[in-house]
């Protein structure tokens, strides 16, 4: 892969576009193109209004009466989101699927007769409508006899290939860190390695989420934000799931030596269950769009939760607040600005016209070792409001500190200045006019390559 790279890319110019290590895995650059994806909660508490259920509630406590995951995954694809984690069995123990390795799922219930599978409703409406279909499955389990025994791995691992071979392509896997007592009082050694392997060897292109990755990381919050700055980088050996440094979570280790990109989970409601007291307490559209910018705006992923209710639908005014979410975003990027000349000094082959051509792939490339910029001309009395930035980080994420400045007539002028940028960078800035538009890289680990450059103009938020 690296000689194929520095091949393909050194044209021109040897050695002078080479990939920065560490870089994203293939199935970790899939993921980062999906930036926003649905988080679904759903089990036994969404019929008790327990955030963490206990493991003693009875089977027959999941009844959802009219079920309907088209309901839920329609929703979702109107919203934009690109695919779906479900909790397949939360702290609680009890599985969403019929388990072979526990008496505490579905099959136990009496919702359809104990014949339904959550797991397969779902995956088939995925498949159907074109999402992509994840799962959650918390190692901490509250019901499990055997909780607290090697024994244990065993049953984990036993569910992991289930709900892994069973359902058809999963894209993410989700291992909670929170982790407590189980039902006997005794505290659980998990085998990590054993996990993880399990996972690749059942579904390669998975990637894997937990507190410290390995290929997704946890933010370090549940309010959806991001920081700046935030590098996709992290030295793994010193964390394990559960044990991690907060800090470093949401910032990232720059010049770590892996690739661990930071993943925003964040529920649409104030609790991560449904419960009828909170359907008049959905996040409004604007904390919404904050969470939005704060998340994929800041080169992070943004997993938002929305809990079925429970007869185990989305409940209207969730439906509600995600139509108008799309609406939005969608109204915010149609009015993209075309420039008229675009021109930096740069590589040749990696030319600066290439970060406004909408291409993923083509890049510029900065003729400079570690700064350098980009000039867009834009017809007079051109105005914008927005700013999307994106490094090719197929090649490593680069960027420590850059500027925005626009042109008054006389002088440039500076109106942003921030630290990284990576997969993704969205700026929400107060209208600006002007007919020319600067964005430099001040300092960069290695050649700044820039992948986009784009100006939109939003419209007034209210219309
Ligand atoms: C936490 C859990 O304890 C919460 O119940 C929820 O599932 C959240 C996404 O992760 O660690």
């Amino acid at each position: 892969m690296l000689t194929f790279l520095t091949a393909v890319v050194g044209l021109g110019q040897a050695g002078a576009v080479e990939p920065l290590h560490p870089v994203p895995s293939p199935r970790q650059l899939a993921w980062h193109r999906l930036r926003t994806y649905a988080f679904v909660h759903f089990g036994p508490n969404t019929f008790t209004g327990e955030e963490w259920g206990h493991g003693t509630e009875r089977p027959e406590t999941f009844h959802p009466r009219r079920l309907d995951c088209r309901q839920w995954v329609r929703t979702f694809q109107r919203a934009g989101l690109k695919g779906v984690i479900i909790t397949a069995k939360h702290h609680d123990g009890f599985c969403l699927w019929p388990s072979k390795f526990s008496s505490h799922t579905v099959a136990q219930s009496r919702w359809r007769r104990g014949k339904g599978d959550v797991l397969r409703d779902l995956s088939e409406a995925c498949r159907a409508e074109g999402l992509k279909f994840g799962v959650y499955l918390s190692p901490w389990d509250r019901n499990h006899p055997t909780y607290g025994s090697p024994q244990y791995n065993d049953v984990f691992v036993s569910m992991l290939r289930e709900v892994l071979t069973g359902y058809g392509p999963v894209f993410e896997v989700w291992f909670d860190g929170a982790n407590g007592e189980g039902p006997n009082g005794k505290r659980q050694v998990y085998d990590w390695p054993r996990f993880v392997q399990t996972v690749r060897e059942c579904q390669p292109e998975a990637v894997i989420f937990s507190d410290a990755g390995p290929d997704v990381r946890w933010v370090g919050n549940e309010q959806g934000f991001a920081s700046d700055p935030n590098w996709a980088t992290l030295n793994r050996e010193r964390f394990e799931p559960g044990k991690a440094d907060q800090n470093e979570l949401t910032l990232g280790h720059e010049g770590g030596k892996d690739w661990v990109p930071a993943e925003c989970d964040v529920s649409i409601r104030p609790g991560w269950f449904w419960r009828a007291s909170e359907d008049g307490k959905v996040k409004s559209l604007e904390d919404l769009m904050s969470i939005y910018y704060g998340s994929v705006g800041q080169g992070a992923s943004l997993l938002l939760n929305v809990p079925p209710n429970a007869d185990g639908r989305i409940s209207e005014p969730d439906v509600a607040r995600l139509v108008e979410f799309r609406k939005r975003l969608d109204a915010e990027f149609s009015k993209p600005l075309r420039p008229i000349r675009v021109f930096g000094e740069s590589v040749p082959g990696y030319e600066a016209e290439n970060v406004t051509d909408e291409r993923e792939e083509s890049f510029g490339a900065s003729s400079q070792a570690r700064n350098g910029s980009v000039e867009l001309e834009l017809t007079k009395g051109s105005a914008f409001n927005r700013v999307a930035l994106a490094e090719p980080v197929q090649l490593g994420q680069r960027v420590r500190r850059f500027q925005i400045d626009i042109w008054d007539g006389a002088a440039w002028r500076e109106i942003y200045v921030g630290d990284t940028i990576g997969p993704h960078r969205i700026l929400r800035l107060a209208r600006q006019e002007t007919d020319r538009v600067r964005v430099s890289v001040l300092d960069a680990r290695d050649r700044p390559l820039l992948s986009e450059v784009r100006l939109f103009l939003a419209p007034p938020a209210k219309v």
